[in-house]
């Protein structure tokens, strides 16, 4: 995660729609991941005790896939980085579920990767956290306890605790502005993050391709691809800063 001083007037989460047009898989569209793998085989805790070698083959491909030169943040990603670096240091905060680099790469400094990093990985031995570009193995050690059969990724499976919700939950409670880009809603607690902000008085905006599960809940909606809608929205906030929106 990296850090921010002051409390954000506008809060973005964003999912893996954001992505899509950088090339990477979503989770819940017909070509998404989950239409590949059961969420029960490789992004549980049991799944990892049951059969390791199968959850580290599986972040393993998506950790490579970071390093394909054809993967690169798009302009939604930039824009945002635009944004971001347009308002006073820590105004604007994004929350990603996306366990990929694409906002740091775009230059976004104020991110919280509340289902963790593809690179990173810690150990269930020792805790320590390690930035890692490599493969994982079950034969793999520890850098700092050297011990072996520990090393996970750094990802929030279902069923354990996001990071940093309460960060988030401070932020929700009083930004002015709350923006959802390329999300399904379906997964919890990010889902309910609409409301909370909408409860603190934020107003709410929605960027996605199509209604997601959350859509009755914002006060505006745009639908589009993000590569498209989200720089003009961008745009348009930077037009007319006062606004917030
Ligand atoms: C927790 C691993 C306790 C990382 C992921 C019953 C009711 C309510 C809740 C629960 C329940 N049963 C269980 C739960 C809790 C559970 C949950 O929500 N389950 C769901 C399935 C019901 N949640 C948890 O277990 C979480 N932990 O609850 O802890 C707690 C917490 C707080 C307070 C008290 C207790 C942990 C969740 C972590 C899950 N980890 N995966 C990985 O391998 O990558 S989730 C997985 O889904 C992804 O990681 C991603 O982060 C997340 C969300 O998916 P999206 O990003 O939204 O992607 P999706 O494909 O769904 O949607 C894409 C959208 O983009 C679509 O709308 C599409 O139209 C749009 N799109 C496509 N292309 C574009 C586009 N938009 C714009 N432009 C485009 N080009």
């Amino acid at each position: 995660m990296t850090s921010s001083p002051g409390t954000p007037e506008i809060v973005i989460l964003t999912g893996a729609g954001i992505s899509r047009e950088s090339g990477l898989h979503t989770f819940r569209d017909a070509d998404g991941i989950w239409a590949k793998v059961r969420i029960e085989d490789v992004a549980t805790p049991e799944a990892f005790a049951r059969d390791p070698a199968r959850v580290h083959a599986f972040y393993n491909a998506r950790r490579r896939q970071l390093h394909d030169p054809g993967i690169q943040p798009n302009a939604a990603h930039l824009a945002l980085a635009r944004l971001e670096q347009a308002r006073p240091p820590g105004a604007v905060l994004v929350i990603t579920q996306n366990v990929d680099d694409l906002h740091e790469r775009a230059g976004t400094r104020s991110l919280l990767h509340m289902h963790g990093e593809l690179r990173r990985v810690r150990c269930e031995h020792c805790g320590a956290r390690h930035l890692w570009t490599d493969d994982l193995a079950t034969t793999t050690p520890c850098p700092a306890c050297a011990r072996t059969g520990g090393m996970r990724p750094d990802i929030v499976w279902f069923g354990e605790m996001p990071v940093g919700l309460e960060q988030a939950y401070a932020a929700l409670a009083r930004c002015r502005l709350f923006v959802s880009i390329g999300t399904s809603g379906a997964v919890y607690p990010a889902a309910n993050f609409v409301a909370e902000a909408r409860e603190g008085g934020a107003h709410t905006l929605e960027l996605n391709l199509e209604p997601s599960a959350q859509a009755s809940h914002f006060h505006e909606h745009r639908h589009g691809p993000a590569a498209t809608i989200v720089p003009a929205w961008v745009e348009q906030i930077l037009a007319s800063p006062s606004q917030n929106r």
